[in-house]
């Protein structure tokens, strides 16, 4: 497999970490998307919307999309990431969708607005907007580990990889603190103890 990738991107390192899991080895080839290059033809021939990550299978097909990559790669390999139950399984999946609803657009773009130097007059006019959706969903996610290990319930699912991504680098940039959600901060310690972890600009 060949992983199309942007080391700092969470997005990215939902796929590293899932493959660090799994015990997946793969080939990464980096992209820096700040001087588009997920836009170039050769790209865009991988993905037609022009953003990482992207998943080209041994047999060239190619996969986007940051958590169905997830779930194929769970599914594949049958790991209890993603349990059969299906109820369980739409516990798990809930979690992805809110991510790229409720969380990712106001905790990965603040951070990358304000570490790249992507501020706009119209994202900083948007910025208290996302910083008062992105401190809900982080109190949200406090609320439910305060009363369970994981997201998805006493044991590390594909919601807990997907989540953990932006979250623990959520401080970067300057916009969210940490130290407000101490339940978010003790999961986030507990899956940086895993035999298995890597860290984020880290390649397999
Ligand atoms: N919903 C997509 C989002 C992918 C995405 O936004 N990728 C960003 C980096 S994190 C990117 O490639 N941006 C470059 C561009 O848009 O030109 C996913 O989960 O994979």
């Amino acid at each position: 497999m060949i992983l199309h990738d942007f080391l700092p991107s969470g997005n990215g390192y939902k796929i590293r970490l899932t493959c660090a899991k799994l015990g997946l080895s793969y080939q990464l080839k980096e992209y820096d998307i700040t001087q588009g290059e997920t836009r170039t033809e050769a790209f865009l021939a991988l993905s037609p919307n022009g953003k990482i990550p992207v998943l080209e299978l041994d047999n060239g097909q190619c996969l986007s999309e940051s958590n169905a990559i997830l779930l194929y790669l769970a599914e594949v390999h049958q790991s209890d990431l993603l349990p059969s139950n299906p109820l369980d399984k739409a516990e798990v999946t809930k979690w992805l969708f809110w991510e790229q609803y409720s969380h990712e657009p106001n905790i990965a773009s603040v951070r990358f607005w304000l570490t790249h130097n992507a501020m706009t007059e119209l994202k900083e006019q948007r910025l208290p907007e996302h910083l008062q959706q992105g401190r809900a969903a982080l109190k949200l996610m406090d609320d439910q580990l305060a009363k369970q290990s994981y997201l998805a319930g006493d044991r590390l699912t594909l919601a807990d990889i997907c989540l953990f991504a932006y979250t623990h680098v959520a401080e970067e940039g300057g916009a969210y603190q940490l130290s407000d959600y101490p339940n978010v901060q003790r999961w986030i310690q507990s899956i940086q103890a895993q035999s298995w972890y890597i860290p984020i600009t880290d390649n397999q």
